[in-house]
C-alpha cells in the first residue's frame, strides 16, 4: 500500500487498484466561446489547473495507473438533456445553440472535446456523461469493476459541480477518493476553497484532499526498483 500525506489523514492506496480520473477538461469549460463562458464565467481561472494536471497525468501514465477521462455533454437531438438544464438562467447561448466552437455542450462538436494539453492517449477510457456526476447514465461503474479499481485520484473541473457530484457518487458506491487540490478548478475562488474543505471535513466525510506534489512523491517512490 502507498500512503499520500492528505487531509484529514493519510490516503492509503494500492496502485494496482487505483485509477486517475480526469473530469471534464473540455474546451467547453476551459476555453472562450464555450458553455462555461456562456454562463458568464471567466474561463481563465480554470486554466491554472492545466500545468499541474499535465504533470500528474504524465506520472500516472509512467506508473501504469489506468487513466479515465470524462466529458459532459448531450446527444445532438438533446434527448438526454433535461429541459430544465437547457432552459434555466440567462446564458448568452443555451445548450445545443451554435457557438464559435460548434454547438454548446453537444457530443462530437469541437468545443465538447478535451483540451489539447490533456488529450487522451489511444486506449484510455473516455466516458461521455449527460449529467454532472460521472456515474449517472454512464458505464463508468462497470468499467471500474472490470479493471478492479477501488480507489480514485480525482482531478478536473469544476470543483463544486462535476468534481463534487462525482466524488459523492463514488463515495456512496464504496470508492475511496483522493481529490488533488491544485488539479481541480472552479470559476469561483471561494467555492474552490470551501468545496475542498467540505470533502475533507468531518474526518473526510466523502473523501481525502492533498496537493499534487504529495501524490507525485508517492508515485516516484513507487517507481524506485527495490
Ligand atoms: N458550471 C460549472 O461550474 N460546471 C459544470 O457545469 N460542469 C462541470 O463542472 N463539469
Amino acid at each position: 500500500m502507498n500512503s499520500v500525506a492528505a487531509t484529514p489523514g493519510p490516503f492509503s492506496f494500492d496502485p494496482a487498484s487505483t485509477a486517475l480520473l480526469i473530469i471534464d477538461m473540455q474546451r467547453d469549460f476551459c476555453e472562450p466561446g464555450g458553455f462555461g463562458e456562456t454562463l458568464g464565467n471567466d474561463v481563465s481561472l480554470l486554466r491554472e489547473v492545466i500545468p499541474p494536471l499535465q504533470t500528474v497525468l504524465a506520472a500516472a501514465r509512467a506508473a501504469g495507473l489506468p487513466v479515465i477521462h470524462t466529458r459532459e455533454g448531450h446527444l445532438p437531438d438533446l434527448s438526454d438533456c433535461p429541459p430544465a438544464k437547457r432552459d434555466r438562467g440567462e446564458p448568452a447561448l443555451r445548450i445545443g445553440d451554435a457557438g464559435p466552437n460548434g454547438r454548446i455542450l453537444i457530443r462530437g462538436e469541437y468545443g465538447h472535446d478535451i483540451i489539447d494539453e490533456l488529450s487522451p492517449l489511444p486506449g484510455e477510457l473516455v466516458i461521455d456523461k449527460p449529467g454532472k456526476g460521472a456515474f449517472f447514465g454512464t458505464d463508468l461503474g462497470a468499467a471500474l469493476a472490470a479493471l478492479g479499481i477501488t480507489s480514485l485520484i480525482v482531478t478536473g473541473v469544476t470543483t463544486e459541480v462535476c468534481v463534487h457530484t462525482t466524488v459523492r457518487e463514488a463515495n456512496d458506491r464504496g470508492y475511496e477518493c483522493l481529490v488533488l487540490a491544485d488539479c481541480v478548478g472552479s470559476y469561483f475562488p471561494e467555492f474552490q476553497r470551501v468545496g475542498l474543505a467540505m470533502i475533507a471535513a468531518q474526518g473526510g466525510i466523502f473523501g481525502w484532499v492533498a496537493p499534487s506534489h504529495a501524490l507525485l512523491a508517492c508515485l516516484a517512490l513507487e517507481e524506485i526498483p527495490s
